[in-house]
C-alpha cells in the first residue's frame, strides 16, 4: 500500500514540475481568411473570395485553424489540416506542393521570415528570403488558384520561400487525429527561440498549397487568456510588455462608441438607444467591456496619450483580427503626439450583415518612429 502511495505521490511531483516552472501562453486562430479566384493573371469570372478554391467536395486543401503555443523560451505552431505531408494529388494537374509559411515577427507587413513547408528543406527557417507567389506558379497554365487574400485589403497570395539565410531548423511532425481535419501538424521551433522576445506577437501567412487554395492569416499574441488547465502563473512585466512600451510610454486611452444602440454598464444594458451616448469599451488604458459594434456604420473615438517626455512625430493607429466584413477607417492616419498629450481619432466601421453571430478576438496597436507602443486585446462580438 505504502509503495503506492510513494508512487502516487512521486507522479503527482513529476506531473506538477512542469505546471508550476512553465510560463505557457496560446493563441488559437480560426481560418475566417478568405481567398480570390484568380486564372492566369486576372481575377476569375466574378471573383469570388472564398475559404477553400476546390471542386466541391474536394477538401483536400482545406485548412481549419492554426494555434500558437509559447512554453518559456519555446514556441510550437499547430496546424490543424487536410494537407497531406508529400503534397497534394489533384486530378489533371498531379502533385500541387505545400506553401511555405510565411511569418511577419515585426507585424510591420513584411513577411521577412519563412518555414520550409516543401519537403525537399522542410523546417529550414530562412531570414529576407525571395517570396514566389501563386502567380508566379499558376498564373501561365489557365488553372484557377487563390489570387488575393484579405477581402478588406487584398494581398498578394505568397507560396515559395527561397534565398535569405538559413537561420535555423525547426521539427515539422504530421500527427493523424481524424477526419476533417485530419492532421495537426506540429512545427516545433528550435529551442529558445524567443528568449529575445521576438516571437512573443507576430503576424503570419500560409497558402496550404502553391495555388494558395486555402489562405490561412493571422496574428499570434503571447499574452491571449493561457490555456486551461492549467492556469499559469501571471507573467513577469518583462515577458507581457516589450520594453519599447515601457520606454515610450504612450499609451491606448479611451475608445469609445459614438452611435452605439445601447449603453452598458457593469455588463447590464442601462439605456435605450440614443445617438449622443457612448459605449465605453477601453477607459483609463484598460479594457472595460468587449467590442460590440452594430451592423452597417459604426463610429467610434479612440485616444492615445503620450505619457512620455518626447514628441512622437507621427503615432498611428492599426486594429489586426478583424472578421472578414469588418473594414475601419481611421481619422487622421497619423498624427503628431507631443509629450503629455493626448491625441484623438475618429474610427469609421463598416460592418457588414452577413458576418457570423460569434466572438472574434482582435487587438489594437498604436505604433509610430519608434516601433509598437502599445498593443490592447479584446472581444469583438457579434450579436
Ligand atoms: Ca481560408
Ligand atoms: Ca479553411
Ligand atoms: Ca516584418
Amino acid at each position: 500500500m505504502k509503495s503506492f502511495i510513494l508512487i502516487g505521490v512521486l507522479i503527482l511531483g513529476i506531473i506538477s514540475i512542469p505546471i508550476i516552472s512553465a510560463s505557457t501562453y496560446s493563441s488559437s486562430i480560426p481560418d475566417t481568411t478568405l481567398v480570390q479566384d484568380w486564372r492566369y493573371s486576372n481575377i476569375y469570372g466574378a471573383g469570388n473570395w472564398r475559404d477553400q478554391i476546390a471542386a466541391s467536395g474536394f477538401t483536400g486543401f482545406d485548412t481549419s485553424k492554426i494555434d500558437v503555443n509559447w512554453s518559456d523560451n519555446d514556441v510550437k505552431i499547430q496546424v490543424y489540416t487536410n494537407a497531406e505531408p508529400a503534397g497534394i494529388n489533384v486530378s489533371g494537374i498531379g502533385l500541387v506542393q505545400l506553401a511555405d509559411m510565411a511569418i511577419d515577427l515585426d507585424m510591420d507587413g513584411n513577411y521577412e521570415t519563412a518555414i520550409i513547408m516543401r519537403p525537399v528543406s522542410r523546417g529550414n527557417i530562412l531570414s529576407n528570403p525571395i517570396w514566389g507567389t501563386s502567380q508566379d506558379i499558376f498564373g501561365g497554365t489557365g488553372y484557377i488558384y487563390g489570387g488575393r487574400f484579405d477581402q478588406s485589403a487584398p494581398k498578394v497570395t505568397i507560396v515559395e520561400a527561397s534565398g535569405g539565410a538559413l537561420v535555423g531548423l525547426a521539427t515539422v511532425n504530421w500527427v493523424t487525429i481524424g477526419t476533417n481535419p485530419k492532421y495537426r501538424i506540429d512545427i516545433l521551433l528550435p529551442s529558445g527561440i524567443n528568449s529575445d522576445s521576438q516571437w512573443n506577437d507576430f503576424d503570419f501567412y500560409w497558402g496550404t498549397a502553391q495555388c494558395s487554395n486555402d489562405a490561412v492569416a493571422g496574428t499570434a499574441i503571447v499574452s491571449s487568456p493561457p490555456q486551461p488547465p492549467p492556469p499559469p502563473p501571471p507573467p513577469t512585466p518583462e515577458q507581457k510588455v516589450p520594453k519599447a512600451i515601457v520606454y515610450d510610454r504612450v499609451d491606448i486611452e479611451t475608445f469609445n462608441l459614438t452611435n452605439a444602440p445601447v449603453i452598458i454598464q457593469d455588463g447590464r444594458t442601462i439605456a435605450s438607444p440614443d445617438l449622443t451616448q457612448r459605449l465605453v469599451v477601453i477607459k483609463d488604458g484598460k479594457v472595460i467591456s468587449f467590442f460590440e459594434p452594430i451592423r452597417g456604420k459604426q463610429y467610434a473615438e479612440l485616444q492615445v496619450e503620450n505619457r512620455g517626455f518626447f514628441t512622437k512625430k507621427d503615432v498611428k493607429i492599426q486594429f489586426r483580427g478583424l472578421p472578414n466584413g469588418v473594414t475601419v477607417n481611421v481619422s487622421p492616419d497619423g498624427q503628431k503626439l507631443e509629450a503629455h498629450n493626448i491625441a484623438t481619432y475618429g474610427l469609421s466601421f463598416e460592418v457588414n450583415e452577413s458576418i457570423p453571430a460569434g466572438t472574434y478576438p482582435i487587438s489594437i496597436v498604436a505604433y509610430g518612429d519608434g516601433g509598437i507602443f502599445d498593443v490592447i486585446n479584446l472581444e469583438l462580438t457579434m450579436i
